[in-house]
């Protein structure tokens, strides 16, 4: 969700606002320890704070709000988002093993929900959710220690848990080890989770929350750091060559595990589910619902890399797509690009065949022009339809349509030879230019009659017949 303006420079500035950014290092003994004590920096997700940078543990101060507000989830689309700090995901929560979390929530006053906070860090009945439990326009207060080191999700869990999720309420803490992590050039926050919205994918308008998808996990939206495009386009991750990346990844779920993959990266090194073990040389990493990843590579070449899940549907239909926009030098010796694009003829064209090569089943006979037709249907979907389409309408600049080609009714039978022959080389189809490849098709003279005579006969064609005799007079054979 973005409540600010997608300015790069504005988010930052905006955050920055946001977050309590005072770095206030008081070394002051409070009654119940000897701590000092640290007023959290959290930052909104893709920035996450800086290293703790202490070989000392801190009593860490973390006050979040809780709000209910309308906000972006895709264009021309809104959504009543429940939030934590005014941003989906919530505030990236920096502390050091050891450390002790006084955590402040606040409900505010024109929240209609109570919510409180379970987070996966804490050891302790509910993460913290027992104690945390705020009615709108009151504050809460307990406290933690960092026991374990790892990235951990917080969500609210309040009843209905599922729905408190599904509006928008987690967000990530990282507990960093005793000796801090390596150090990296860049490092990013990126939070997938799902919307359940009543109406589709991309229907514009306020849509509300949705609980039979919920329940059947089958969500409209899937996206990285709560909306559509919050990663694309002004708000991509930038970065130069040459430079190493760590990105902290979440799943917020509420349903759906992640299969966090980067189109054209390999992940060096994989923090599995964000705790100790490290796996090298990763494709594609699992993200489960309430839980995480820490993934880092080095960008060697310049060029837009994709954020995905690799369940791509999700990425390419609901939304589950980020950028990293790497600029600088190329290295033609990493990635060469582009280096010849040509004509494919590996054994000469009459060679080149598609359809029932082998084993030509022994094909049905017509007895009828209905019957032809009906046949040729079967031979076209099996033979025709990936190249020019289930309505003949061809694909612009690649194949020619087939439904309306005068091409093609101008003179019918020369399909005959199209068809075993095969075609290459420009030629016009209603005005267009195409100059492509057509396979030569293997099949029996009753099959190329079949499918000529449906393609003359549909999409608005004219009609005509070819018949077996027809083929069998071109190849020579009667
Ligand atoms: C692999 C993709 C592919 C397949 C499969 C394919 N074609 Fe084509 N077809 C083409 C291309 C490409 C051309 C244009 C060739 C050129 O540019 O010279 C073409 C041209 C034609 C033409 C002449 C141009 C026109 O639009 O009228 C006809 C007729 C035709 N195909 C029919 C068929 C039929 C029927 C089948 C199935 C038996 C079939 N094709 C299968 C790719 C394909
Ligand atoms: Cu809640």
């Amino acid at each position: 969700m973005r409540i600010m303006k997608p300015s790069w420079h504005f988010r930052f500035i905006g955050l920055l606002a946001i977050a309590t950014v005072i770095w206030l290092v008081m070394p002051t003994a409070t009654a119940d320890d000897e701590l000092p004590v640290i007023e959290a920096i959290v930052t909104s997700a893709p920035q996450v704070p800086p290293p703790v940078n202490r070989d000392h543990p801190a009593k860490v101060i973390v006050s979040v709000d809780t709000t209910e507000q309308v906000g972006r989830l895709a264009d021309g689309v809104e959504y009543i988002f429940w939030t934590f700090g005014g941003t989906v995901p919530g505030p990236f929560i920096r502390v050091r093993e050891g450390d002790l979390v006084e955590f402040h929530l606040n409900n505010r006053p024109d929240s209609k929900m109570p919510h409180n906070i379970d987070l996966h860090a804490v050891t302790g009945p509910g993460g913290g959710a027992t104690s945390s439990f705020t009615a709108p326009g009151h504050t809460t207060q307990f406290s933690f220690t960092a026991l374990n080191p790892g990235l951990y999700v917080y969500h609210c869990a309040t009843a209905p848990v599922g729905m408190h999720i599904a509006n928008g309420m987690y967000g990530l803490i990282l507990v960093e080890p005793e000796d801090g992590y390596p150090e990296v050039d860049r490092e990013f926050y990126v939070m997938q989770s799902e919307f359940y919205t009543k109406g589709d994918f991309g229907e514009e308008g306020l849509r509300p929350f949705d609980m039979d998808e919920a329940l059947a996990e089958n969500p409209d939206y899937v996206v990285f750091n709560g909306s559509v495009g919050a990663l694309q386009g002004d708000n991509a991750i930038r970065a130069e060559v040459g430079e190493t990346i760590r990105l902290f990844v979440g799943n917020g779920g509420p349903n759906l595990v992640s299969s966090f993959h980067v189109i054209g990266e390999i992940f060096d090194t994989v923090y599995v589910e964000g705790g100790d073990l490290l796996n090298h040389n990763v494709q594609s990493t699992l993200v489960p619902a309430g839980g995480s990843a820490i993934v880092e590579f080095k960008v060697e070449v310049p060029g837009k890399l994709h954020l995905v899940d690799h369940s791509i549907f999700r990425a390419f239909n609901k939304g589950a797509l980020g950028t990293i926009d790497v600029q600088g030098e190329s290295d033609v010796a990493v990635y060469s690009g582009q280096q010849y694009e040509g004509i494919y003829l590996p054994e000469g064209q009459a060679e080149q065949l598609v359809g029932e090569a082998h084993a030509a089943p022994a094909s049905p006979k017509a007895a009828s022009a209905e019957e032809r037709i009906l046949f040729g249907q079967r031979v076209y979907e099996r033979n025709c339809l990936a190249c020019h389409q289930a309505e003949g309408q061809g694909l612009t600049g690649a194949f020619p349509p087939l439904a309306g080609s005068d091409y093609l009714l101008n003179d019918p039978k020369h399909a005959i030879e199209v068809l075993l022959d095969g075609l290459q080389g420009e030629i016009q189809v209603n005005g267009v230019t195409y100059n492509g490849v057509m396979p030569a098709v293997r099949l029996s003279d009753e099959e190329v009659a079949n499918v000529l005579t449906y393609v003359l006969n549909s999409w608005g064609n004219d009609g005509g017949v070819i018949e077996p005799s027809d083929v069998a007079s071109y190849r020579g054979t009667n």
